[in-house]
């Protein structure tokens, strides 16, 4: 009998890239999650935000990170809920988490007051209310979140390391296998291209005695391609790509999707990405664009992508259906 097929990067997820302890319960939590929200006949996205960690010692003092708020993650799993997905929100521990990003400027103590009472002496404090001057819309978005935590539509899981983070996703790839095309996956955290295998990372601190540092650090594996070909093959999927250098942007996404032949590349520069992405797809080249107008009401570019998105996921189930 032939033997499953086991691509080489699943070898090397396994050897070089510390697996975390309780990948199988998350795994597990997410399957459950996924085929839940399926029978309640929803769309569930997965959803990777903010930048992973690589490690330069095993007992780890310095790392390299790479640049990401998580602000578009973030953002993205409110709109996504607000189109009727469920979202399984893979992030970066601490970096931006939806709802809560709204108020992440401001000084938790400066949001509160006294109410009654004298002020806060021993004894007859009063109560403790929010100020209504400082959160003026509190009450609309803790509604909101409330509704989110009820019909349980949002499944927070963090990361910190790359390792975390590979391990993570595989996981979470292959519990969504289940659901079929029901599956997007929204990958926007900032992943690290390079790592140091865990043979080849010094034990404790480096040390600056032993005169200037230099870095030999491999590549990442594409976990892209065992993604959407081994783990996840009925599912849709979007790739982030981020440049620096608006020359080169285009091509790069095009690239990726003849690499991986997934759905959907959006593509963004760094200094622009609040108000202009294009989002690359195998047919087709959309701009989205925020004008002064949209800017000045609030309007989001987030909106914009997951409205586009959500629509092409729309079209790829029936499409899959009709084939
Ligand atoms: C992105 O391009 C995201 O849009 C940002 C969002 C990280 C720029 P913020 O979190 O920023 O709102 O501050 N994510 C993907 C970045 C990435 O690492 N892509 C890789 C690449 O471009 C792999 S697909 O090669």
């Amino acid at each position: 009998m032939a033997e499953p097929r086991i691509s080489s990067i699943d070898g090397k997820l396994a050897e070089e890239f510390a697996v975390p302890s309780h990948v199988e319960e998350v795994k597990e939590k997410m399957a459950t999650f996924a085929s839940f929200h399926a029978e309640a006949g929803r769309k569930v996205v997965l959803i990777t935000s903010g930048g992973t960690k690589v490690p330069l010692e095993s007992r780890t003092v310095r790392f390299l990170d790479n640049f990401s708020s998580g602000r578009r993650g973030a953002s993205s799993a409110e709109y996504f809920i607000d189109s009727g997905y469920a979202v399984i929100f893979l992030h970066r521990h601490r970096s931006l988490y939806p709802y809560t990003r709204m108020f992440l400027t401001i000084n938790m103590l400066d949001a509160l007051e006294f109410q009654g009472g004298d002020g806060g002496a021993p004894g007859n404090a009063g109560e403790v209310v929010v100020n209504q001057q400082v959160l003026p819309n509190i009450a609309q978005v803790l509604k909101r979140y409330h509704e989110v935590k009820e019909g349980r539509l949002l499944l927070p899981i963090e990361f910190n390391t790359l390792s975390e983070y590979l391990h993570l996703l595989k996981a979470a790839a292959q519990a969504l296998s289940t659901i079929g095309t029901k599956a997007m996956f929204y990958l926007a955290a900032a992943v690290s291209d390079f790592y140091i295998p865990a043979s080849e990372m010094p034990e404790h601190k480096i040390q600056s005695s032993n005169g200037p540092l230099q870095l030999s650090m491999k590549m990442v594996p594409k976990i892209l391609s065992p993604l959407v070909k081994d783990w996840a093959p009925h599912a849709f999927v979007t790739s982030f790509k981020l440049e620096t250098d608006a020359t080169i942007l285009l091509d790069k996404a095009r690239r990726a999707l003849e690499t991986y032949r997934h759905q959907a590349v959006v593509a963004n520069v760094l200094d622009s990405r609040r108000g202009y992405v294009v989002v690359v797809t195998p047919e087709s080249q959309a701009e989205l664009i925020l004008t002064e107008e949209d800017v000045k009401n609030e309007v989001e570019i987030e909106a914009r992508i997951v409205s586009n998105l959500t629509s092409a996921h729309k079209k790829f189930i029936t499409q899959q259906v009709v084939l």
